[in-house]
């Protein structure tokens, strides 16, 4: 099955303008030319806005978001991925991962809570696995609507029981650069690493992922187990999760490490604050022509504004 052509602009890594600290490192640690050149600055994306097209009316599934709009294929889900521990190429990412291991696989939880506890995959079993059709919106601008599988994470949360001081969770992805070529690179601060608020991370939105239309995870969209957090940027729903710890402050991220200025510790889909190199008024729905509006929270407002009353949305990014 072939995809469309996909624009450059969505191909060079969108996320790497560097904190001049990070450009001076790297420079101090010479890098080779090769690494350097893979993370060339990408061009922002100055595409013409086109508003909510029609959905085509012959469609190949029958999976619709809440909006009606059609869940994107298999071919397409599975063949368009940001997994920067195998490469930087979205349309490599399937055949690089292919051989990944997933099994056996340990999740340990721990920090701040009464029970800390490792779970395989079996042990996960016990929270059930339901299907949630959510959107994920990727901070360069384009966009799916996808069946994961999976339980939400407060399930597990609640069972590790968290301590009256535990305010954040922090999610950290495999190291395994025998495994994942891209993790040889010392380019990022590996392993990629994430973070939510305890009230964010309790939300019943926020979904552990074990599978996708009805199917075990494969590999490069983070098997085998991710988080989707569906009204926050694609970034923050980390793949290939191997730790997940309660603790007190606000933990470093990898995209908040490498650029602040352009990735906050929120990052919630926000079409009103744009990027500092791209608007994010607009994006583009993998399978689709044109572009569409961003929605606030990604479509989840309704759901998730409660967690931010109060807060200044524009500066809390
Ligand atoms: N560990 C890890 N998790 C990750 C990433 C990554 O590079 N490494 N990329 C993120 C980004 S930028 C997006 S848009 C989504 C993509 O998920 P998908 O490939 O399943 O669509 O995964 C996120 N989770
Ligand atoms: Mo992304």
């Amino acid at each position: 099955m072939k995809l469309e052509k996909i624009r450059p602009s969505e191909i060079t890594p969108e996320h790497v303008y560097l904190s001049r600290r990070r450009v001076l490192r790297i420079g101090a640690l010479a890098l080779g030319t090769a690494a350097l050149s893979a993370c060339g600055l990408p061009s922002p994306s100055p595409e013409p806005t086109q508003t909510n097209p029609r959905v085509p009316k012959d469609l190949p599934t029958d999976k619709r978001d809440e909006f009606g709009d059609p869940a994107n294929r298999w071919e397409e889900i599975t063949n368009y991925n940001n997994f920067y521990e195998f490469t930087m190429d979205k349309q490599e990412v399937a055949r690089l991962a292919q051989n990944f291991k997933t099994s056996p696989w340990t999740v340990t939880v721990g920090g701040l809570v009464n029970r800390p506890r490792t779970y395989d995959l079996d042990d996960l079993r016990k929270f059930g696995e339901e299907e949630r059709i959510y959107r994920l919106r990727c901070v360069e601008g384009w966009s799916m609507v996808i069946p994961w599988l999976g339980f939400p994470l407060h399930k597990l949360l609640r069972e590790v029981e968290p301590l009256s001081k535990a305010r954040y969770v922090r999610f950290e992805s495999l190291f395994d650069p025998d495994q994942m070529p891209g993790q040889r690179l010392s380019f990022y601060p590996w392993p990629y690493a994430e973070g939510l608020r305890l009230d964010e991370a309790m939300h019943d939105l926020t979904l552990l992922v074990t599978g996708l239309y009805g199917h075990p995870l494969p590999p490069q969209n983070g098997a085998p187990v991710r988080l989707a957090v569906p009204w926050k940027y694609g970034f923050k729903s980390i793949k290939s999760i191997v730790r997940i710890d309660l603790v007190e402050e606000q933990p470093a991220t990898l995209w908040n490490t490498v650029a602040p200025h352009e990735y906050g510790f929120y990052s919630n889909v926000n079409p009103n604050k744009p990027h500092p190199r791209w608007s994010q008024a607009t994006e583009r729905r993998i399978g689709e022509p044109g572009r569409r509006r961003t929605l606030m929270f990604n479509g989840y407002e309704r759901q998730v504004a409660a967690l931010y009353a109060g807060m200044d949305l524009m500066k809390n990014y």
